[in-house]
């Protein structure tokens, strides 16, 4: 006998010696969605399979999915974001040359990569930004990129309007990564302006760059002022939610875990090295060798857990939910379209 017809024949029997007055019980612990209501007994209506059905359909549609680097200049934007996805994840990608990699960024860029796992597929999009230098105002450093978040909510507004639902292209930035100089002693006045610049457009995930200037104490101190200066001036960074009481033990770590990362400190590098049989992507100095995704020498795997494996639906759900309503309903009370934002 197959383990299938097994696994019905024991359910069925549940089913029958069960009291007709007992309360049904959800058949939430049956695997298989497909199972018919008969062979299930008649005390389910069949609602239960709506979770199979939303997933089913929302893995044809696929998920878009974009993230953009925001802070001063020089501070490894461009080479983290290439160090998280661009090259890393997909290994069929051409490496920029490297006199390619050390440029500046001088205007607002956009890369997009179909992914396809298991099934699943992902349009990743990263806006890269150019980074802003020492001025006091942070006004012209932050005009093209509000502008920018503008932009895609106010595309996203009109297409809803004007647009079948199935058709509109979701390019609204749903995770900004604000990167903080390891140098200074905590924010700079221009971080905090900038910050609470963008607080209310979009999901703000603080950290520090070039993090292996630092050593492991001095890390751990300018995290915890980071974190202070953060409550002490309201900036409202995204909110990693709590874990429920029934969640496993290991994800209640890794969430504790992450949560106590923040300001991630993040190390890039577009060099690769082949370590101990392994192939590695490092930062190569004199004196030793900092391995990017390695949990002790840098939190980019803690980062990118967050971005990919933990939270990306929750920061996709934030962006729409509440900085998006938020915006339409102060777009819908404004005349001009630019004063919503
Ligand atoms: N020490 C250290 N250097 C880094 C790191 N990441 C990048 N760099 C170096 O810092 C320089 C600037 O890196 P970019 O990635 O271009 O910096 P950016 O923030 O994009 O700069 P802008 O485009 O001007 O805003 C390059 O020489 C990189 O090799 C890092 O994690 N640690
Ligand atoms: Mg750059």
């Amino acid at each position: 006998m197959d383990s299938r017809i097994a696994t019905l024949e024991s359910s069925d029997r549940r089913h029958s010696t069960r009291p007709d007055s007992a309360r049904p019980k959800s058949p939430w612990g049956v695997h298989d969605p497909y199972i018919s209501m008969e062979e299930l007994g008649k005390s389910f209506v069949g609602f239960a399979s709506l979770p199979h059905q939303i997933h089913r359909k929302n893995v044809k549609k696929g998920f878009d999915f974009t993230l953009m680097v925001v802070g001063e200049s020089g501070l490894g934007k461009s080479t983290l974001i290439n160090s998280l996805f661009l090259t890393g994840l997909y290994s069929d990608r051409i490496l920029p040359n490297t006199s390619e990699m050390m440029k500046r960024t001088v205007g607002i860029t956009r890369k997009t990569v179909d992914i396809e796992e298991k099934g699943v597929r992902l349009k990743l999009t990263i806006v890269d930004t150019p980074g802003f230098g020492d001025a006091l105002d942070c006004t012209d450093s932050s005009y093209p990129i509000v502008d920018y978040l503008h932009q895609q909510m106010e595309q996203y507004r009109m297409d809803e309007v004007g647009m079948p639902r199935t058709q509109i292209k979701d390019s609204r930035v749903h995770c900004c990564l604000y990167f903080i100089s390891p140098y200074g002693h905590g924010l700079k006045p221009l971080d905090v302006a900038f910050m609470k610049e963008l607080q209310a457009k979009v999901n703000i995930v603080p950290v520090i760059g070039k993090a292996d200037c630092l050593t492991k104490a001095e890390l751990l101190r300018k995290k915890e002022r980071i974190r202070k200066e953060i409550e002490f001036h309201k900036i409202k960074i995204f909110q990693f939610s709590d874990c429920d009481s029934d969640d496993d033990i290991e994800w209640t770590r890794q969430d504790h875990e992450m949560k106590n990362s923040i300001p991630f400190a993040v190390v890039g590098s577009n060099m690769q090295l082949r370590v101990d049989g392994r192939t590695v992507r490092v930062r190569a100095y004199p004196w030793g060798v900092v391995e990017v995704e390695n949990p002790d020498h840098s939190d980019l795997v803690h980062l990118r857990t967050m971005l990919v494996r933990t939270h990306m639906q929750d920061l996709r759900e934030k962006t729409h939910d509440n900085l998006y309503e938020q915006f339409r309903i102060r777009r819908m009370n404004m005349r001009s379209p630019s004063a919503a934002f």
